[in-house]
């Protein structure tokens, strides 16, 4: 790792490192400007290694279509591995793809197979050789808390009492006081208040949690149990895919029955490893870090879904108030439940208002947090499309709109199911512009994630807060072996000067700028929402 010292001239007043980005000079691969010249990734071994890299997550229909019915597919997605492995990505979470009547394909007909609109199994197959041999790992939605209403199984318990798969499902008379009773407690993953829903023309009704489409699985039955991990067995052994993210992981029992919950996912895991020694499972658990944590004995990694809503509030305040230490707080609370956690980081994913909707679309705090998420502790998530900016608010079909790659004209696989709101061509510059701008969004997700893959300290090292005195500032230490960085964002939009204290002087070497900033001595002036890295 090439890294340039600051001149300490006896004389000088001060000293300008680095150009600012704006001046056209010629950037390096990493975006860093001048003084830091890094090595290519493909030309070094990466410091990082998946699970603890960079994750992907693609809604395939919208993602890229390959035989122009509108509707995003297997074979679109291996065009654009290239553009993934470029991006530095190392890992792709993929969105349901199983049979499923409705666009988003949460409610699942079929486990064992793939949704013709998407393609077929040997294209998936074919997808997930091409994605290894380019060194990105496939992890694929597991919708197992409920099955669709439409599917065989439940269509078959429904009508028939006496079926083998009425005990997939959970029922209740009508006439059943606990189902008069319940009310649900609402969840950020459901507004449903009704749990039990009808059986038409009966007197059976059933437990759905999120609603009547949704009819969730009786995880008492055995059977239902070996079923489930048949699926799972599938598709890691038959189909090839490197581990699952569980959808609802925190809803397989009612909400009274958490320890159920937990102890579930610790028997899923050891009958995956079964089939797959080194299987990834990300669980949605979506909740507060102290129902989170008990799940970490069975998930090895689960969302940290404070993390996305504290970096959001902190770019949007432009201040670094107490971010960096409440994301300690949780980490090393994390870590007393299970030392080895993978923390799976993100700034908002298919359910949430995207992140540059949430900036109201300025660019500069965008990058901001896409900035803070990549030098943070964690193994991030991104969203596909945040890396061009792309906008989108609730209702969900308008978070997840078809992706830009080009102009219209120019444009070989843009999904056209749905009419989009937010991401146009008149508010999102399309990806292949943007490749071609060292200023772009798309650009700086690059140089972000590259200065991660690079970095053993960001990819692993823990966190350490520091406080400099200054709001606007976001500052810490990542630490890992022999690699130390001090880490400084300024989330303003003005310059801002902060004195590095006698314990960091040491630090004056530059690692990465993503503008011109100046030291002078040990007072660091750093430009208006930038990032400096420094190293002893
Ligand atoms: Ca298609």
């Amino acid at each position: 790792m090439k890294k340039t010292k600051f001149l300490h001239l006896a004389l000088a007043a001060s000293i300008v490192f680095g150009t600012s980005c704006s001046t056209g000079e010629k950037t390096t691969q990493a975006g860093a400007v001048a003084t830091a010249q890094q090595t290519p990734v493909a030309e070094q071994e990466k410091a990082s290694k998946w699970p603890r890299g960079v994750t992907y997550e693609i809604f395939v229909q919208s993602f890229c279509d390959s035989n122009g019915d509108g509707i995003g597919d297997i074979k679109g997605m291996t065009s654009k591995l290239d553009y993934l492995q470029d991006l530095g990505v190392e890992g792709i979470w993929l969105m349901p793809m199983n049979p499923s009547p409705s666009y988003h394909k949460y409610n699942v007909t079929d486990y064992y197979d793939i949704h013709p609109d998407y393609g077929t199994l040997e294209d998936f197959k074919e997808f997930i050789e091409e994605a290894h041999e380019r060194g990105i790992h496939v992890v694929m939605d597991l919708v197992v808390n409920h099955s669709g209403s439409d599917h065989p199984w439940f269509q078959e318990a429904a009508r028939n009492p006496d079926s083998p798969y009425r005990g997939y499902y959970v029922w209740a008379h009508k006439d059943d006081p606990q189902t008069q009773k319940e009310g649900k407690i609402l969840a950020g993953d459901s507004d449903n208040v009704n749990r039990w829903h009808q059986v038409p023309d009966s007197d059976s009704l059933y437990y759905g949690y999120f609603y009547g489409g949704m009819p969730d699985l009786n995880f008492d039955s055995p059977e239902l149990r070996e079923e489930v991990y048949k699926i799972g067995r599938f598709w890691l052994s038959e189909v090839g895919v490197d581990g699952f993210r569980l959808d609802a992981a925190r809803h397989i029992f009612p909400d009274d029955r958490p320890e159920d919950n937990h102890q579930f996912w610790v028997d899923f895991r050891n009958e995956m490893r079964k089939a797959k020694e080194d299987v990834y499972l990300v669980g949605e658990v979506w909740a507060e870090a102290d129902v989170v944590a008990p799940y970490m004995k069975g998930l090895p990694a689960l969302f940290n879904f404070d993390m996305g809503y504290a970096i959001t509030e902190a770019v949007n305040k432009e201040n670094a108030g107490v971010l960096v230490k409440n994301h300690k707080k949780i980490r090393d609370f994390y870590k007393t439940i299970n030392p080895d956690f993978v923390d799976a980081t993100f700034l908002t994913n298919h359910d949430q208002n995207r992140i540059m909707s949430e900036v109201n679309g300025d660019e500069n705090k965008a990058k901001m947090a896409a900035a803070l998420l990549f030098t943070l502790p964690g193994s991030p998530y991104m969203y596909y499309g945040e890396e061009i900016g792309m906008r989108g608010k609730k209702p969900d079909e308008l978070i997840r709109e078809p992706f830009i790659w080009d102009k219209k004209e120019a444009d070989g696989c843009r999904a056209t199911w749905v009419v989009p709101q937010y991401s146009t061509e008149q508010t999102v510059t399309p990806a292949a512009i943007q490749m071609e701008n060292e200023n772009s969004i798309l650009s700086h997700y690059k140089t972000f994630i590259e200065l991660r893959n690079n970095s053993k300290a960001l990819t692993y090292g823990e966190l350490e807060p520091l406080n400099l005195g200054t709001q606007e500032v976001s500052a810490f230490l990542r630490q890992y072996e022999d690699e130390s960085l001090l880490v400084l964002h300024n989330l303003s939009g003005q310059e801002v000067s902060v004195n590095l204290p006698a314990n960091l002087t040491d630090y004056d070497d530059v690692r990465f700028q993503s503008k011109a900033s100046t030291k002078n001595n040990n007072t660091l002036k750093l430009a208006p929402y930038s990032t400096v890295v420094l190293e002893e």
